[in-house]
């Protein structure tokens, strides 16, 4: 294909030739209704360098996104890029010009800037088609527009206009082919080299993943006896030969590729290369087609076990109100003095009128920024203590996450050190707990930060603006119910004192929420800090009511959980299962209850077990059978409006906890080998050619959102600590920077960009590295 800017001298001489086709001048035949033919005010910019508004002009790559073909009325038809060209094949074309479309949308336009149109375009026939750039929405304005005539041989058409509307931040290039225009009879029109331009934009520098390998791997490896899949980014409709080969250049492995077509949630053609059965082990291996190769992977049986261990260590990092010292920061750039010292005397927000302070000191900071908030903690914690629990009841490897297994102060105190480090939060969160005597008593407070976002970098000890703890919530106290139930059956003979101080608390959180059933958390305080908002605190109860009934056996307990709508209940993708695209989050927390119940699996309490663990199958099974259909093989579906939200790589993630404990439960391969496509796909095998895991990779997450992990805006602040996940595309940008960098109109696989001013697709957080811990270190469990 050609490419537009290295011909431009060119085209200019073109266009003189084409001077009957272009915009400006009246064309042979006008178009339907009362429309103007043509729009064009002002002079042809004059374009130097590369000013294309079209992120993808040439379609060279095969992929046709982010333009988009639509269909309406009586017209049948459907696009595809064909030998380098996107070009829509219809049987019927419609009654209107506008039943047959290709477009191109999230265009932004700026009133009184000059815009240049081009492009090449042929048909199978002789019709003609009507390019048109226009406002998306009521009124549908059109600020450019052009009849053209089609030949069965490429043309070049060009055409310019001034901007006379309003700034437009999402206007559409549409070539509408339907209805009179295109006649009679069975059509294929192809475009191609698509240039909408405007010299004083400049374009985004092209994602990474442009010039990533086409061959996409899970950069750090995989297991020797475990499923091997890799994606070959290729339009292609025939197999190809792949190779295994050696880091010494032999080949040790071939087969054929699979051909899987146009993949909707990251826009990709792509293969499937399936190479499990290979055996050889070591590292420095690629896979090869023809000219293209992967990044360098290892096959080896440790791949997952450095990774989980750093995976645990971020909690070390964001420790709040203790320093970061050596060794346990691992490297003196990560040592930092005790950050916010002021929490250990913290006042509530003025309208709340409490008389005393409270000691918030401690626990883990939530994320990018400082906040401590229940809910968050809270999912974290059982994520953390689940797999402690997991390993203890399903026999797994207690001696993994034991006393000296990790880098933290606390690794020679005769306790587990996975517990050690889920203490630090636990302690929080008891301390947050409204003290007797006051309004709101045994309730847990929601939350505490600052009342404005502070600013980014800042080093938590050089925070110095003033936090406030907000008014207590039913769902932030049912979490601490649910959290120190659990911790208090977990550290019963770690450290019985703590156990009894656990349970005492989760009976008097428990007694408060069902005082207090609805002070909901609402979605509008969210300056300076999150929300964390929730208007529904059934499934909370459910949770609280299952932990403290599998912790202390009390009939009131059961019978709250067996009597709750959720009883049972893990949500799944299935409309008929609730269609949630994971089983949990921070708001939707029903499946930690049936989870804990399908682990701990009381003998004694009349409790449904089996259905339970059932559940825990059947939701796994669903997620499962979804993969082979994902062409990045990754457990998790677009939802019904074909987005991915906020945090989307902790579905990936708590998907594959899902997977794993369903293997736990019932040994099948089928559900390892989720766990592992999960992994794969965090790890490098994605659209992005990202490895979203910070340190790890041939291209590892470098600039998550965080305000001390501040390399990337300020020199001296260190990078990122290695093992935090980032949580990845959000289809909703909901950020300035993303918005800004060409991701609208991203598929959402696509919606990510590695930079820290994206909060929205690039934060990390304790909830989402709690389910990295969880899958990193089940695989380097189960997975050998
Ligand atoms: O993970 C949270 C996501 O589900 C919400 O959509 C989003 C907006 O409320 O907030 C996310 O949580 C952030 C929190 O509000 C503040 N600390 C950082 C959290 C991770 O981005």
């Amino acid at each position: 294909m050609t490419n537009v800017l290295d011909q431009r001298a060119v085209l200019w001489l073109a266009l003189l030739a084409l001077a009957c086709n272009r915009g400006d001048h009246k064309p042979s035949t006008a178009p339907e209704g009362d429309a103007p033919a043509v729009i064009a005010h002002g002079p042809p910019p004059v374009i130097e360098g590369d000013h294309n508004l079209i992120r993808n002009s040439s379609f060279d790559d095969g992929s046709a996104t982010p333009w988009k073909a639509s269909v309406s009325g009586a017209a049948r038809g459907q696009a595809s890029v064909r030998d380098g060209a996107y070009c829509m094949q219809a049987d019927a074309a419609g009654e209107i010009s506008w039943d047959l479309q290709l477009r191109h949308r999230a265009l932004p336009l700026q009133r009184g800037h000059a815009y240049l149109v081009e492009l090449t375009a042929h048909a199978s026939r002789a019709v003609k088609a009507r390019p048109r750039v226009a406002q998306v929405g009521p009124p549908y304005q059109e600020y450019w527009a052009s009849t053209i005539e089609l030949a069965t041989t490429p043309q070049r058409y060009t055409g310019h206009f001034e901007m006379r509307g309003d700034d437009d931040s999402r206007a559409e290039l549409t070539i509408h082919l339907g209805g009179p225009l295109a006649g009679e009879g069975a059509l294929e029109v192809c475009i191609d080299d698509v240039v909408l331009a405007d010299p004083e934009f400049e374009p985004p520098p092209p994602p990474d993943y442009l010039r990533a390998p086409t061959i996409r791997v899970n950069q750090i490896g995989y297991f020797p006896r475990q499923r091997k899949r890799a994606v070959y980014r290729s339009p292609d409709r025939e197999p190809a030969t792949w190779e295994l080969v050696d880091a010494a250049g032999a080949v040790v492995a071939t087969g054929k590729t699979q051909p899987l077509g146009d993949d909707e949630p990251s826009g990709d053609p792509v293969h499937r290369i399936d190479f499990s059965s290979a055996t050889a082990t070591g590292s420095g291996f690629r896979l090869r087609i023809g000219e293209e190769q992967s990044d360098p992977f290892a096959i080896a049986e440790d791949i997952a076990h450095a990774l989980k261990y750093d995976a645990a260590a971020y909690f070390y990092h964001n420790r709040s109100g203790i320093a970061l010292t050596m060794p346990y920061a691992g490297d003196p750039q990560w040592t930092r003095p005790a950050g916010h010292p002021s929490d250990a005397k913290v006042e509530c927000l003025p309208e709340l009128g409490c008389d005393y302070t409270v000691d918030a000191s401690g626990g883990w900071y939530d994320a990018g920024d400082h906040g401590k908030y229940v809910v968050n903690g809270g999912i974290s914690v059982w994520t953390l203590l689940h797999f402690y629990e997991r390993t203890t009841k399903l026999g797994g490897k207690a001696a993994a996450v034991a006393d000296g297994t990790f880098s933290i102060p606390e690794s020679a105190n005769g306790a587990p050190d996975l517990l050690d480090e889920v203490r630090w939060e636990l302690e929080l969160l008891l301390r947050l707990q409204v003290p007797k005597g006051k309004k709101w008593e045994g309730m847990a407070f929601h939350k505490l930060h600052e009342q404005k976002w502070s600013d980014l970098p800042l080093a938590p000890h050089e925070a110095k603006a003033p936090r406030y703890l907000h008014r207590p919530s039913t769902a932030a106290t049912l979490n601490l119910a649910a959290v120190a139930a659990q911790a208090a059956r977990l550290w019963r003979d770690v450290d019985p004192a703590f156990a009894k101080r656990c349970e005492t608390a989760a009976r008097r959180a428990w007694a408060a929420a069902e005082a207090n059933p609805n002070v909901l958390a609402p979605g509008s305080d969210n300056v300076g800090g999150g929300p964390y908002e929730d208007l529904d605190v059934s499934d909370e109860r459910y949770w609280a009511a299952v932990e403290l009934a599998l912790t202390t056996g009390d009939a009131a307990f059961v019978e709250a959980a067996r009597s709750s709508k959720h009883y049972l209940a893990i949500p799944g993708p299935r409309p008929d299962q609730g269609g949630q695209q994971s089983p949990m989050n921070w708001q939707l927390v029903q499946a930690l209850g049936t989870i804990s119940l399908a682990t701990v699996a009381p003998g004694s309490t009349p409790l449904d077990v089996n259905e339970a663990r059932a559940k825990v199958v059947e939701i796994a099974r669903t997620h499962a059978g979804r993969i082979d259909d994902a062409g990045y093989s990754v457990p998790l579906q677009a939802d019904a409006g074909g987005t991915y939200p906020w945090g989307s790589n902790s579905l990936v993630l708590n998907n594959a906890l899902l997977l794993g404990l369903a293997h736990d439960l019932t040994g099948e391969a089928l559900f390892l080998h989720g766990v592992i496509d999960a992994f794969d796909y965090i790890m490098g095998r994605n659209p992005m050619w990202q490895s979203y895991v910070t340190g790890y990779g041939a291209n590892p997450l470098e600039n998550p959102h965080h305000r001390f992990w501040a390399r990337q805006k300020d020199e001296s602040y260190p990078p990122p600590h290695p093992g935090a996940v980032s949580g990845g595309p959000n289809s909703r940008l909901e950020d300035p920077y993303a918005k800004s960098v060409g991701l609208p109109g991203c598929p959402p696989q696509k919606c990510f960009v590695d930079h820290i001013e994206s909060w929205s697709t690039n934060e990390i957080t304790i909830n989402w590295n709690a389910p990295l811990f969880w899958v990193t270190a089940f695989l380097d469990e189960r997975a050998r």
